[in-house]
């Protein structure tokens, strides 16, 4: 590999002792090595940041917001996280609210805003804040780091790019920097990592990423099991109870009656008020529903006040496009929308009517 300019030294890399790391850390960062160096410029010149995942945070939102805060106040600057909703209880064992404080959001404190694992404005709670708005009326610059493929790239400065997890791409571009990436931060980011790729399955189109991320959390003298298992391989006794009664309601409609094979589960709340669970715990589903042998597309539905939040999962069906049919995005193989003012079974029929259109 061609060695750039662009690497100065003593950046975090370059305290690594096996070079075979670093040299797959370079490789892995060339394809955004600019718009790393944009990322790391702006936050250079900020000295107070406020950062923000998506509504419904996942491992990877939660990884890529805590870990950046970790960092953040360690390099010494003024960092605070918007919080935008429960966490989710795989995150717990982390314990992701230690050392924060929440208060009300004043954007005009903050130099720069980092919005994370998000792939459009309505994801975060942007309406709310009108974040987007008062940070560009004062010409200071909005800083997206994104995975999804459908990213709008609505920032001021965009990283932008197809990986694992959006705390994959965090990973690389604090490698690349001088900021301290503490023990604790890269514990987030590893276990937004696992979280995102059910636990490294997803990311075996690039093994370099597992290689990468299992090196450096021997580097930080972390226990990848643990993680991995608390991320991924445990659940509540509640949510088991409540995923196998969803997965007992799921219907299997196979051709004719759609083009292709498809698994529909649709959670009324009043199913998630006898378990006592949030919204959250129907994130545990969709992977799930996905596993029915027999289906092509798991199709996960729930209500939350007068919207309906969808997730769609394949293991080779493009339902990336599904998602955007519907007005959402995503990713190729897990994708997600809200159909808004609608009922579960209204909804239920748009999604059958996409599929036909999409799918004959
Ligand atoms: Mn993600």
């Amino acid at each position: 590999m061609k060695e750039t300019n662009s690497f100065k030294s003593k950046l975090n890399m370059d305290m690594l002792t096996d070079q075979f790391l670093v040299s797959m850390i370079k490789e892995q960062t060339t394809p955004i090595v600019q718009d790393i160096e944009k990322a790391l410029a702006a936050i250079d010149n900020a000295s107070s940041i406020l950062i923000s995942g998506h509504i419904r945070p996942d491992g990877d939102s939660v990884g890529s917001t805590n870990g950046l805060l970790n960092t953040l106040r360690a390099a010494g600057k003024i960092a605070d996280i918007v919080k935008i909703w429960d966490l989710p209880s795989q995150a717990e064992f982390l314990n992701p609210e230690a050392g924060i404080e929440w208060q009300e959001i004043v954007p005009e404190k903050y130099d720069l805003l980092i919005v994370v694992d998000t792939s459009s404005p309505d994801r975060f709670l942007n309406e709310k804040h009108k974040l987007l708005e008062k940070f560009k009326s004062n010409s200071k610059p909005v800083l997206v780091i994104d995975h999804h493929g459908t990213n709008s790239k609505f920032g001021s400065i965009n990283l932008v790019s197809h990986a694992p997890s959006t705390t994959y791409l965090i990973t690389l571009m604090l490698m690349n920097s001088h900021l301290p990436l503490t023990k604790e931060a890269f514990k987030f980011l590893f276990f937004g990592f696992v979280t995102d790729t059910g636990g490294f399955a997803f990311s075996l189109d690039n093994p370099e990423s597992i290689f990468l991320m299992l090196k450096l959390a021997n580097h930080y003298d972390l226990d990848p099991w643990f993680i991995y298992r608390k991320a991924v391989r445990e659940k509540p006794y509640t949510v088991m109870k409540f995923v196998s009664e969803a997965t007992i309601s799921t219907k299997l409609i196979t051709p004719p009656e759609l083009p292709i094979r498809t698994a529909i589960c649709s959670v009324p709340p009043e199913m998630l008020e006898r378990y006592n669970l949030k919204n959250e715990a129907v994130a545990a589903l969709p992977s799930h529903i996905n596993l029915i042998q027999e289906a092509d597309i798991a199709v996960v539905m729930s209500a939350e006040e007068q919207d309906i939040i969808v997730s769609f999962r394949s293991k080779e069906t493009d339902v990336q496009k599904l998602a955007v049919e519907l007005g959402g995005g995503g990713h190729l193989r897990a994708s997600g929308t809200t159909i808004k003012n609608s009922t579960l079974q209204e909804a239920e029929e748009k999604i059958k009517k996409a599929i036909r259109k999409l799918y004959s």
